[in-house]
């Protein structure tokens, strides 16, 4: 029985970022735009189950669930170069023309009735794959209201349902940046889902827009990167978390049992770093051996966050996935990676390590900004270093907070400042 990875996209950041992540692993799997298997590939029971349902007319669907309290975004994909790929009927967007105003509560509030649909889609998907989920990825951007609060609300729900314990949640949050416009209400909405994602997901995998800015300027050469590229060097991190169990059919691990294995509680926040992120014309020219991809993967360059994590106080754990190198070649070079990996102070002591390997390589995307390399290397560390992020978070809160600046919009919505006063310091207890 081949378990299933569902992954579901929320808010405008969330379902253009999940359609990224479809893009890049449909093109890894040899699978066609509109979900017809590319000429030559074979489908019979094998990993895609993973991934896809089969239609009567070998159509292929991916096991996603795309949900805005809006239209805008979900339209776009509708008339997009996917929009024969995805299930009609998990599009799912709101009709009262209110979306959720920018505000964790009121999306609260217009996504009551949004969570309920979206939770009967993700269940009959999952009743429709023969074997229990093995992760369930949700994406989001927690400064806007809807990836906070309908985000929120779906990890609550997902958690509390009959999917239960059984189903390991995985939070891939893009944090709002230093500098990046966000939302005036940002602060709060990212608290607030800082908050929950601690409660109910097995893990929070934190991204910075800022930070992957930097990542296509300084490492790729784009000179005025998109939300779309973006979203690909997104798309290359959450591919490769998910590498070890779409290639592997007999990988029976849990995704969340990886990420769960890096985790405290409390101290569920892990950071990406992915390598090589070199423009096309140059990777050809890099040996990209991998000592060279373990020695430089925590370099700024490689960070989708802000967090320095070898100047960080302490390392929970790291997990590394190499891809387009097998077990074989690694032990080969354990002594020289041993070698690289002591080099960081912060992971000096006993984090728990982990290594996964991937014999296959990303082929990237047609016209990529993220080139496809011989051999890559991501890395998800639990690290104190991501405390930072949320540290900067908070600092704006109270900010906020204590000006008791739009505080009527929440309160309007039912969401009091007793609760702004404990999730906050929920939250502040996990950044000591
Ligand atoms: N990385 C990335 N960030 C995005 C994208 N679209 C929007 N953002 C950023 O995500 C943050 C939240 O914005 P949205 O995702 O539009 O907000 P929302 O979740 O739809 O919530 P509303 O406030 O209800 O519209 C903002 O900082 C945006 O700049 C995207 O495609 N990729
Ligand atoms: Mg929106």
């Amino acid at each position: 029985m081949m378990q299933p990875l569902v992954s579901i996209g929320v808010g405008q950041a969330g379902v253009q970022q999940t359609d990224a992540l479809w893009q890049l692993m449909c093109a890894e799997h040899g699978v066609g735009e509109c979900g017809l298997l590319d000429a030559g590939e074979q489908c019979g029971g094998d990993v895609r189950q993973r991934l896809f349902q089969r239609t009567r007319v070998d159509r292929l669907v991916p096991h996603c669930v795309l949900v805005d309290t809006d239209a805008d975004a979900i339209d776009a994909l509708r008339r997009g170069p996917r929009r024969d790929l995805y299930h009609p009927a998990r599009l799912l967007h709101g009709v009262d023309g209110r979306d959720g105003s920018s505000t964790f509560a009121a999306a609260q509030t217009v996504g009551r009735a949004r969570v309920l649909h979206t939770l009967d889609t993700v269940r009959l998907l999952l009743e429709q794959c023969d074997a229990p989920c093995a992760g369930l990825l949700l994406a989001r951007a927690s400064g806007g209201g809807t990836g906070a609060g309908l985000g929120s609300l779906l990890l609550q729900s997902c958690a509390d349902d009959e999917f239960g314990d059984s189903v390991p949640l995985i939070d891939l949050c893009t944090v709002p940046s230093e500098r990046l416009g966000d939302a005036v209400t940002a602060p709060y909405n990212a608290v607030f889902a800082a908050c929950d994602s601690m409660a109910h997901a097995a893990a929070c995998v934190l991204f910075e827009n800022e930070a992957m800015y930097r990542c296509c300027t300084d490492a790729l050469h784009v000179r005025s990167p998109d939300y779309a590229q973006l979203n690909q060097v997104w798309a290359h991190v959450v591919s490769s978390v998910t590498a070890p169990f779409r290639f592997d059919k007999t990988a029976t691990a849990h995704l969340g049992n990886a990420c769960r294995a890096l985790t405290k509680p409390f101290r569920n926040f892990l950071v990406p770093h992915f390598a090589p992120l070199l423009p096309r014309r140059q990777i050809e020219h890099e040996r990209l051996l991998p000592v060279d991809l373990t020695r430089h993967i925590f370099d700024a360059r490689c960070s989708q966050t802000s967090a320095d994590v070898l100047r960080g106080r302490s390392t929970i754990g790291a997990w590394l996935i190499y891809r387009g190198i097998s077990e074989d070649d690694t032990r080969s070079t354990s002594a020289a990676l041993a070698d690289a990996l002591s080099a960081f102070p912060s992971l000096a002591g006993e984090p728990t390590l982990r290594y996964s390997h991937v014999e296959q390589v990303s082929c990237g995307v047609a016209g990529g900004v993220v080139a496809p390399a011989p051999r890559s290397l991501c890395a998800l560390t639990n690290s104190s270093a991501s405390a930072r992020i949320l540290r900067a978070q908070l600092r704006k809160f109270d900010r906020l907070l204590s000006k008791r600046a739009f505080l009527h919009w929440y309160e309007a919505e039912g969401i009091e400042l007793a609760d702004f006063v404990e999730a906050r310091n929920i939250v502040y207890q996990s950044v000591q």
